[in-house]
């Protein structure tokens, strides 16, 4: 798609300037200011730059305008006195919201959505990512026409530069809702097929009962770094958010010795759209078929405690809430002495403070992620000879008995027991 390859800056020399908007409301996550600041890097990452800031206190947004029409005026007189391109407002906006805020601005309007969709689509690399990225590009779109009626379509909201034939009668809108329709179809059917050959890949780690590490967290945590450190590779690390968009998984092997998987996912941000989330979901099943969950978090950001959540969150949405959890509050070396006593555990996880650049830190991560998968409950079946009683025993204690039969040869049990009972038992384990 043509368009797609184009950024939304890309053609301009110079960097242009926008000036963001938000609205405060009474409760949110983090405070409009760090929201903005985010969103500030957000834009910077996109390639463009913040001009100015306008928040406004309001209960909600302005369901037709997004911000209140006294706020509309002060945007208008900043945008002349800066030159500003446009205005990027941090939340999602409906169609409406978008149509109407831009007419009373006589400007472009972005909303927080479209820009990530951007950022998305400069950074794709790979064709799984470049597939998904289309497709939430294409639903946006689709939700747009829909609510814009013919209008939008007028004004050049078409989608594949008009290069398919109109049907007889056909209006524009009907033309490219049924273009896009037809996109966002071969496009699923595509990611469907790349699925099932990461599909294969997996059962075939299944098989060899390889345990798998997926490193997850909030854009710009670290994850990649981590990724790189623990298995010597040389993934992208950068400071700019959403460097990473595609799962790669590779090899490395525990202090004890033994194998595991590592795999690097795209992060997690704030006000994340659903669609999004959901164009993602084939990449993030990764996470759900892991083993443990690497959770990379910047201890140095202020906002961490709603990174924190936002990542949690994501991983219940993914089916991954139950999976053991390994925190790392990374970037200590960041630390201010004040800012260290600040650290927010959550209940039941495990948490080790580290920085990717300190290599002593790297080989406590390893042997942690060890005694984890040490910890491990496995379901495995043994025949244990009579001589051999006091391993029954063992396993009694230590486990839950799942079935238990006396047959000739010694005593059949199907139990569950963290790893290291396995171990023990291991010359008696039945297939
Ligand atoms: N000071 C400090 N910087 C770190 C540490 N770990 C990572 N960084 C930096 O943080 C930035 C982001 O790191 P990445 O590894 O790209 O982060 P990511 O979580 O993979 O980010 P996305 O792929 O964008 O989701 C880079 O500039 C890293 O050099 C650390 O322990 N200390
Ligand atoms: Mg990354």
């Amino acid at each position: 798609m043509e368009e797609k390859k184009k950024g939304l800056y890309e053609t301009q020399e110079e960097m242009e300037k926008y000036i963001l908007a938000a609205v405060e409301e009474d409760g949110g996550e983090i405070d409009a200011e760090q929201s903005l600041d985010e969103l500030s890097d957000l834009l910077w990452t996109a390639g463009g730059e913040e001009a100015g800031r306008v928040i406004q206190k309001r209960e909600s947004p302005h369901p037709k305008t997004y911000l209140g029409s006294g706020k509309i005026q002060e945007v208008k007189a900043m945008l002349e006195m800066c030159g500003a391109s446009g205005v990027i407002t941090d939340d999602e906006l409906s169609p409406a919201q978008l149509r109407n805020l831009s007419e009373a601005l006589g400007t472009k309007v972005i909303d927080r959505t479209l820009l990530i969709l951007d950022i998305f689509s400069q950074r794709a690399s790979t064709k799984e990512g470049q597939t998904q990225v289309e497709l939430a590009q294409l639903n946006y779109r689709l939700t747009r026409l829909a609510g814009l009626g013919t209008e939008l379509s007028r004004q050049g909201g078409s989608v594949g530069g008009g290069n398919h034939s109109r049907g007889a009668g056909e209006t524009k809108l009907e033309l490219d809702r049924r273009y896009i329709r037809q996109r966002i179809d071969v496009l699923k059917r595509q990611l469907k097929e790349l699925e099932s050959q990461r599909e294969v890949a997996r059962s075939r780690r299944v098989k060899n009962q390889i345990p798998v590490i997926a490193l997850v967290g909030y854009t710009n945590a670290g994850k990649s770094t981590w990724f790189n450190r623990l298995t010597n590779s040389g993934v992208l690390e950068e400071d700019k958010l959403f460097a990473t968009l595609e799962t790669t998984t590779r090899k490395a092997t525990l202090p004890s010795g033994r194998e595991v998987l590592f795999s690097d996912t795209v992060g997690f941000i704030h006000k994340l759209p659903h669609h999004l989330v959901d164009a993602f979901r084939a990449t993030l099943e990764e996470v759900r078929y892991a083993d443990i969950l690497l959770h990379v978090v910047d201890a140095s950001d202020e906002k961490a405690s709603m990174e924190m959540k936002v990542t949690m969150d994501a991983m219940e949405d993914l089916g991954a809430g139950d999976k053991p959890v390994l925190q790392l509050m990374n970037k200590q070396d960041q630390l201010q002495e004040m800012q260290r006593v600040v650290i927010f555990p959550q209940k039941g996880y495990q948490q080790l403070k580290v920085s990717a650049f300190r290599e002593e830190d790297w080989h406590r991560v390893l042997s942690a992620l060890d005694h984890i998968l040490d910890e491990r409950e496995v379901e495995y079946s043994v025949c244990i000879p009579y001589t051999e009683g006091r391993f029954v025993s063992l396993l009694r204690q230590n486990g839950k008995v799942l079935e238990e039969e006396y047959r000739e040869e010694g005593t059949y049990l199907r139990v569950r027991t963290s790893k290291q009972y396995q171990n023990m038992v291991k010359a008696y384990l039945q297939s």
